[in-house]
């Protein structure tokens, strides 16, 4: 059984972001409490070794360790976990390479995609988009609401994602995240 404490900001890596590496320190440094690996872009070899040395640098800042997509990098990287979507790996596979002691989150947009994930084994889950995203394309904007009505059925930890800045964390908090995911308002920001 996981003992999993998803809370505070959760962020994620964007390899566009000028000074990528910096920036991700810079929020380690300032607090991030979770870390997740997204590069749509690299091949498995250059994601596993970028993987590995962003494991080092998570342990050294005390920060749960995510990679995104690829149970098998993952694994390979010792990660603490994998965040699958839709279109990934299924939960039961993930969880048949990871094992029990694993954290699996899963990016859901819908209260059924949301309570079979939960029913599944996901660890925690991610709903969204919170906000409209120039990050992601096909982000669908399911907005603070449906992660409110996801809370009221889903005994998860549950994460925000999806255009959150300073300026309307709040109103995710007030739906019932536990914790936020950002990109651009981190990778982005010129003072993380
Ligand atoms: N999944 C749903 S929205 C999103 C992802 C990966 C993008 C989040 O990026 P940003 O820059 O925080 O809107
Ligand atoms: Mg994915």
């Amino acid at each position: 059984m996981i003992n999993l404490t998803m809370n505070g900001v959760y962020l994620i890596t964007d390899r566009s972001a000028r000074n990528c590496f910096d920036k991700i320190e810079a929020g380690l440094r300032g607090g991030a409490k979770t870390l997740q690996f997204r590069d749509k872009q690299a091949s498995a070899g250059e994601k596993l070794e970028t993987a590995r040395s962003l494991r080092q640098l998570c342990q050294h800042y005390n920060v749960c360790f995510i990679v995104n997509d690829s149970p098998e990098i993952a694994l390979a990287a010792n990660a603490d976990g994998v965040h699958i979507g839709q279109q990934d790996a299924s939960i039961r596979e993930a969880r048949r390479i990871l094992g029990p002691d694993r954290i699996i989150g899963v990016s859901t947009r819908t209260v059924e995609q949301a309570k079979r994930a939960a029913a599944e084994g996901a660890d925690y889950i991610a709903v969204g988009s919170m906000f409209p995203t120039g990050t992601k394309a096909d982000a669908e904007l399911v907005g603070p609401q449906r992660l409110r009505e996801i809370r009221k059925v889903v005994d998860k930890p549950l994460v925000g994602i999806g255009g959150i800045n300073r300026n309307n964390v709040g109103e995710v908090i007030l739906a019932g995240a536990d914790a936020v995911a950002v990109i651009s308002a981190v990778m982005k920001d010129a003072d993380p």
